[in-house]
C-alpha cells in the first residue's frame, strides 16, 4: 500500500457521510506531503524501518489538512483555490468544512493513540503541542492579530516560527521520539525543523509573489491581502539569501548527528529547495 492508499485506508470503517467525504476530498488534493515525508526520512535515516511511522505520519497529514480547510475559511484567508481544486467550503459548505476539519483533528489523536510502539504517548504529547494553542494555533492567532499592524523581521519570524515552523518540526523530533533518542537529541531536531520551516514559509513567500494560482493551486492571497512577509521586509533577494543560509545551517546540523545517515532528509531538503509549489 503506497502512502496516498494508507493515509484514506484510516477512514475505511467509518460511516458514510458528507464530512466523511469532505475528509477524503480534502486529503486526496494534490499535497506535497512534507510532513509525512520528513518524519519517514529521519526513521530511514536512523536505519529504523519506515512503516513504524506510518500511523504518525498519516496523523501530521491530517492535521495540516485540517488547518489548510479552516485557514481557507471566510472567518480566515476566505480562499476559494487549494490544492489544486476547490476549497473544502466551496466544493462542499461552510459546515461540512469545519466538522471535517475538526474530524480530522480527532482522527489523528484516535489512531496514534491505537499505536503500540514504546514510547507512542511522548510522541503523541508532542503532536498535540506542536499543533495547539503554543504552537500552530498560537502562530494563527499572532497571524490574525497582526493584520492591522506593520511588523518587523522579528514579529514576522514568530508568527512563521509557530504556524509554519511547528508542524514542520513535530515530525523530526516525534521520529527522534520513536527511535528512542534521548530528549537533547529530540530538541536538536525540532530546532532544525523550525529553522526548515522558516526557509519553507520565505519560499511560499517567494513563489507566492512570482508565481501565478494554476501553478502553485492556491490562490495568491498574500498580495490580494497586501500581507506583510519577510519578502516585503527583505526583498526577494535577500529573503532567497536568507533562505539558502536556512537550509545551510539546517544541513550542517543534521550532519553533526554521528549516528545519523543523512542522504533521505538531504534528498527532501533539496526537492524542497527547487520546489516550484
Ligand atoms: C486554521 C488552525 C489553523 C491553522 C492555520 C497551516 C495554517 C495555520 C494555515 C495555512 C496557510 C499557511 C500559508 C500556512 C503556513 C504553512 C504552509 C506554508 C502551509 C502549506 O503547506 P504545504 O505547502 O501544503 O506543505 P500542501 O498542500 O503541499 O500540503
Amino acid at each position: 500500500m503506497d502512502f496516498e492508499q494508507l493515509l484514506v485506508s484510516y477512514f475505511n470503517d467509518d460511516t458514510n457521510s458528507k464530512v466523511k467525504e469532505a475528509c477524503l476530498y480534502a486529503l486526496q488534493g494534490k499535497g506535497k506531503r512534507i510532513r509525512p515525508r520528513l518524519l519517514y526520512s529521519v526513521l530511514e535515516g536512523y536505519h529504523i524501518d519506515k512503516n513504524i511511522g506510518n500511523d504518525f505520519a498519516c496523523a501530521l497529514e491530517m492535521i495540516h489538512t485540517y488547518s489548510l480547510i479552516h485557514d481557507d475559511l471566510p472567518a480566515m484567508d476566505d480562499d476559494t483555490l487549494r490544492r489544486g481544486r476547490a476549497t473544502c467550503h466551496i466544493a462542499f459548505d461552510e459546515a461540512t468544512a469545519i466538522l471535517a476539519g475538526d474530524a480530522l483533528l480527532t482522527k489523528a489523536f484516535e489512531i496514534t493513540s491505537k499505536n503500540p510502539i514504546n514510547n507512542s504517548i511522548k510522541a503523541i504529547n508532542m503532536l498535540a503541542s506542536c499543533a495547539g494553542i503554543n504552537g500552530m494555533i498560537y502562530g494563527q492567532t499572532l497571524d490574525i492579530e497582526a493584520e492591522s499592524l506593520k511588523l518587523d523581521y522579528e514579529q514576522i519570524k514568530k508568527i512563521h516560527n509557530h504556524k509554519t515552523g511547528c508542524l514542520l518540526a513535530c515530525p523530526l523530533a516525534m521520529a527522534a521520539i520513536i527511535a528512542l533518542k534521548n530528549d537533547e537529541t529530540v530538541n536538536k531536531w525540532y530546532n532544525i525543523g523550525i529553522k526548515l520551516g522558516l526557509a519553507f514559509q520565505i519560499q511560499d513567500d517567494i513563489l507566492d509573489l512570482i508565481s501565478d494560482s494554476e501553478t502553485l493551486g492556491k490562490s495568491n492571497s498574500d498580495i490580494e491581502n497586501n500581507k506583510q512577509t519577510i519578502c516585503t521586509i527583505l526583498g526577494i533577494d535577500e529573503a532567497k539569501k536568507l533562505m539558502l543560509d536556512l537550509y545551510e545551517e539546517c544541513e550542517n546540523e543534521i550532519l553533526s548527528f554521528k549516528d545519523f545517515d543523512a542522504k533521505y532528509i538531504f534528498e527532501i531538503i533539496d526537492s524542497l529547495k527547487v520546489r516550484k509549489f
